[in-house]
C-alpha cells in the first residue's frame, strides 16, 4: 500500500437510513476504483464492510466498517455506518472522524426518519456533503419524488448534478448535467462501463430544466460568475467544480447524484466528485492545536487478534513503530503493525500521512474517544457525544457460576460500544443493562457468546417499587427471653407518621426520664430502619415516614442493644400495617417522536399502559406526545414502538417520581412478591 500524502486524502462517511444501500454502495465503489478485488452483495454475505457474523446473518451493517477506494491518485477513507437507529452511536463516530458525508438514499424510499437524524448530526458538525440516490434500479424508484422529498424535508439547498435515464428496472443510463453527456451502461458489465452519448431526444426538455437550475444556482453562490452568466458568457467546468466546492464547504448546495450500487451504475462519477468536490484534510481545520494529534473513534475485539483500534490522525504523520502518547490513561502507545483496513483486511503500511485513517492492533491501555499526541504537549480531545441509552433489561447467565465471566464480558463489551452500558442493582438484586434497544441488547448478547464465551440471556428488570404510609399510627413492640441463663429484653413504644414526598426517613428520639436507657435507643431506630427495608406491603423499601420513639422499659441486666433491635423490629412490623401502608410505583417521563399516520396507534397504546398524555406538538415532520408512564408497563416499549411505526418513532424517557400505585396493581405486586418469597424459601 502507498504513502498518500494530506492532500490526496478524503475522509469520507456514508450514513443514511436503514436499508438505503450504503454498504453495498461503498463495497461497488471499493471495487470500481480496483481497490478491492470481488463485488460483494448483502444477499451473498459477501460485501467488504458487513463482515462479521451478525451482519452476515442479518443482512444489515451493526458497528462501523472501513474500507477505501483509489481513484484519480486519491486515496478515499470511506466509512460505512449502520443505519438503524438501535447503533446511531455507530454513525456519529463514523461522521466525527470525517471530513465530508455521503448522505445515501434509496430511490423508492427517498427521506426517511434515519436520514434526517443523521442530517441533523452532519449540521452540528458543518460537514460538507452530498446526496446520492441509490437503488435507482429497484421497482418503484421515483427520482423526481426524492427530488421533491430532499427539497422539501432536508434542505432547500439540494441541487442534481445528474439525473437518470429510466426510473426502476428501466434505469439504464445517468445524464450528467455539466457536461451535458448522457453514459448509457451496458447491461452486464463488472464495472459499470459506459457509452457517453449526446442527451437522448426525449430527455431534452428535463436537461434544459435541470441544467439551468444549476448553472444558476452555481453562479448565484459567486457574484462575479453570476455576472458573467447574466452577460450569456460560457463558465468554464474547472470554474464550476471550484465555485461548487467552495458552496458545499460553507453548506450553501448539497449537490445530489444518481446511480444503482448493485449494477455499478453511476459509481466512477461518484469517487470523481468525491475526489474534485470534498475536502482533503489539508483544507479542514483540526479539533486541536497540537504538533501530534490524533483520536480512537472505534474499538474492537477481533478474535485471534485481540483489541483493534481504528483511529484518526488530525495532525502530524505517523511511521509503523513510532510511539505516541495517551494523555487520558498517562500510558506511552506504540504503534506495531500499522495498517489500513479493506474492511476485514489489514494491510500494513510504512507511513500514515496527517490527515489519513488507520488500524493498530493491541494497544496496552487505550479505548475509543481516547487521544494521541505527544508527551511533551498532552492534549486531550473532549469526547465524542455518544447517544444516551434508552433501553434497560436484566440480564441473567444461563449457567450458575459464570456470573464474573459476566461482568467481565459485559464491561469489554462497553469498552467495545460507549452506547452501552450496565451496573449490577443490588435493590433489585439483577444486572442491569442499557442500550438502544432490543436489537441491539439481541446482538450484544449473541457477541458476548462468541467472543466472550458466556451464555446469558434477557429477563425481565425488576420494577424498584417503594412503600410508604398515608395515616399515622402507634403501638409497642416487646422482646423478651428470660429463660435460664442470661435474658434478653427490649420494650419500646413508637410512632410512625407519614412524611412529604422525598422526605426519606426520620427518627425522632422523644425518650425521658431514662425508660430506655439513652444508649439503647439508636438500636431501636436500626432495628425500624432494617424492617422498612422490606415493607408490609409487598417488600419494596418503605420511605416517607417519620419514627418517634416516645416510651418504653428496660431490665437492668437482661436489657441490651441487640433487644431493643429487635424490639424495633416487632413494634415497626406491629404499627406499620395500622398506618394505611400502599405501594409506590415510578413514573417516567416519556416522550415519543412519531409521523402523523400513525400518532393515533401510538397514543391507544400508551393508554393501554396506563400512561397519561400530557399533549402533543408538531416537531419537524414529525409529532412528539408527552406522556407519564408507569416504569412497570414500558419493558421492551421500544420494540413495541418500532413496530407500531415501522421503524419510525423514536423515544426517549426520565425518570419523573413516584406515585400510588392502583390498588389492583398493588395487589397483583403484593401477590407476586409472596409467590418469589415463598419460591426462595
Ligand atoms: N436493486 C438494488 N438493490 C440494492 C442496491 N443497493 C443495495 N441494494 C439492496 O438493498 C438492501 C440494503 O442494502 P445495504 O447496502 O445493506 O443498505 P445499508 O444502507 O447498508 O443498510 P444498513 O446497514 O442496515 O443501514 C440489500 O438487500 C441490498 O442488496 C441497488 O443499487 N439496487
Ligand atoms: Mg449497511
Amino acid at each position: 500500500m502507498r504513502v498518500y500524502d494530506t492532500k490526496s486524502i478524503r475522509n469520507v462517511a456514508y450514513v443514511g437510513h436503514g436499508a438505503s444501500g450504503k454498504t453495498t454502495l461503498v463495497d461497488a465503489l471499493a471495487f470500481v476504483a480496483g481497490s478491492s478485488r470481488r463485488h460483494g452483495s448483502i444477499v451473498e454475505g459477501t460485501t467488504l464492510t458487513d463482515y462479521s457474523p451478525d451482519e452476515v446473518e442479518r443482512q444489515h451493517s451493526i458497528g462501523l466498517g472501513l474500507g477505501y477506494a483509489e481513484w484519480m491518485d486519491t486515496k478515499i477513507n470511506m466509512i460505512d455506518t449502520p443505519g438503524f437507529l438501535d447503533f446511531l452511536g455507530e454513525a456519529i463516530t463514523g461522521l466525527y472522524a470525517s471530513d465530508a458525508a455521503v448522505v445515501v438514499l434509496s430511490g423508492t424510499g427517498g427521506v426517511e426518519v434515519g436520514t434526517e437524524k443523521v442530517w441533523e448530526i452532519c449540521d452540528t458538525l458543518h460537514l460538507p456533503r452530498l446526496l446520492f440516490v441509490s437503488l435507482m434500479d429497484k421497482e418503484h424508484a421515483d427520482f423526481e419524488r426524492v427530488f421533491a422529498d430532499v427539497k422539501e424535508h432536508l434542505s432547500p439547498k439540494v441541487l442534481p448534478v445528474e439525473i437518470p435515464v429510466g426510473d426502476g428496472p428501466d434505469f439504464h443510463g445517468i445524464i450528467n448535467l455539466f457536461s451535458g453527456k448522457a453514459h448509457m451502461y451496458t447491461p452486464g458489465t463488472k464495472t459499470g462501463e459506459y457509452e457517453e452519448v449526446d442527451i437522448p431526444e426525449a430527455y431534452q426538455e428535463r436537461f434544459a430544466k435541470y441544467n439551468e437550475l444549476l448553472t444558476e444556482t452555481v453562479a448565484a453562490t459567486d457574484d462575479r460568475l453570476i455576472e458573467r452568466y447574466l452577460e450569456g458568457e460560457p463558465i468554464a467546468r474547472e470554474e464550476v467544480i471550484a465555485t461548487m466546492k467552495r458552496a458545499i464547504l460553507e453548506g450553501e448546495i448539497v449537490p445530489l447524484f444518481v446511480g444503482s450500487a448493485t449494477l455499478t451504475y453511476g459509481m466512477r462519477a461518484l469517487l470523481t466528485k468525491m475526489v474534485e468536490l470534498f475536502p482533503s484534510p489539508a483544507e479542514v481545520t483540526p479539533p486541536a492545536d497540537a504538533k501530534l494529534l490524533g483520536r480512537v473513534f472505534k474499538t474492537m475485539s477481533e478474535p485471534h487478534v485481540g483489541d483493534v483500534s481504528f483511529f484518526r490522525m488530525y495532525r502530524g504523520s505517523i511511521k509503523n513503530g513510532d510511539t505516541v502518547y495517551n494523555a487520558e490513561h498517562n500510558v506511552i502507545e506504540k504503534l506495531n503493525h500499522l495498517s489500513v483496513q479493506q474492511g476485514k483486511e489489514r494491510y500494513e503500511v510504512a507511513e500514515l500521512a496527517e490527515g489519513d485513517i488507520g488500524s493498530v492492533a493491541k494497544l496496552k491501555d487505550t479505548h475509543t474517544n481516547d487521544t494521541f499526541c505527544s508527551q511533551d504537549h498532552p492534549v486531550e480531545l473532549p469526547d465524542i457525544p455518544f447517544p444516551e441509552p434508552v433501553a434497560t433489561s436484566a440480564v441473567s447467565v444461563s449457567k450458575r457460576g459464570e456470573e464474573d465471566k459476566l461482568a467481565s464480558g459485559l464491561h469489554k463489551l462497553h469498552e467495545e460500544d460507549p452506547t452501552f452500558h450496565f451496573e449490577y442493582s443490588s435493590e433489585l438484586g439483577q444486572t442491569l443493562i442499557h442500550g438502544m434497544g432490543e436489537r441491539h441488547f439481541e446482538i450484544l448478547l449473541k457477541r458476548l457468546e462468541r467472543k466472550f464465551g458466556v451464555s446469558a440471556e434477557l429477563v425481565r428488570p425488576r420494577v424498584p417499587y417503594r412503600e410508604t404510609i398515608k395515616a399515622r399510627g402507634e403501638g409497642q413492640g416487646k422482646h423478651k427471653k428470660q429463660s435460664g441463663g442470661r435474658g434478653q429484653f427490649g420494650d419500646c413504644w413508637i410512632r410512625l407518621v407519614p412524611l412529604p414526598h422525598g422526605s426519606g426517613y426520620e427518627f425522632k428520639n422523644s425518650i425521658v426520664g431514662g425508660v430506655i436507657p439513652s444508649k439503647f435507643v439508636p438500636a431501636v431506630d436500626r432495628g425500624i430502619q432494617e424492617s422498612a427495608v422490606r415493607g408490609v406491603v409487598a417488600g419494596y423499601p418503605m420511605v416517607d415516614f417519620s419514627a418517634e420513639c416516645y416510651d418504653g422499659s428496660y431490665h437492668s441486666v437482661d436489657s441490651n442493644e441487640m433487644s431493643f433491635k429487635m424490639a424495633g423490629i416487632l413494634a415497626y412490623r406491629n404499627v406499620a400495617p395500622q398506618c394505611k401502608p400502599i405501594l409506590l410505583e415510578p413514573l417516567a417521563d416519556v416522550d415519543v417522536w412519531v409521523p402523523d399516520d400513525v400518532m393515533g396507534d401510538v397514543m391507544g397504546d400508551l393508554s393501554g399502559r396506563r400512561g397519561q398524555i400530557l399533549g402533543t406538538e408538531p416537531d419537524g415532520r414529525l409529532v412528539k406526545i408527552s406522556a407519564i408512564v408507569p416504569e412497570a408497563e414500558l419493558y421492551k416499549y421500544s420494540t413495541t414502538l418500532h413496530s407500531l411505526t415501522h421503524g419510525r418513532g423514536t423515544f426517549r424517557k426520565k425518570f419523573h417520581g413516584y406515585v400510588e400505585a392502583p390498588p389492583e396493581v398493588a395487589a397483583k405486586v403484593a401477590e407476586e412478591s409472596k409467590a418469589e418469597t415463598a419460591k426462595a424459601s
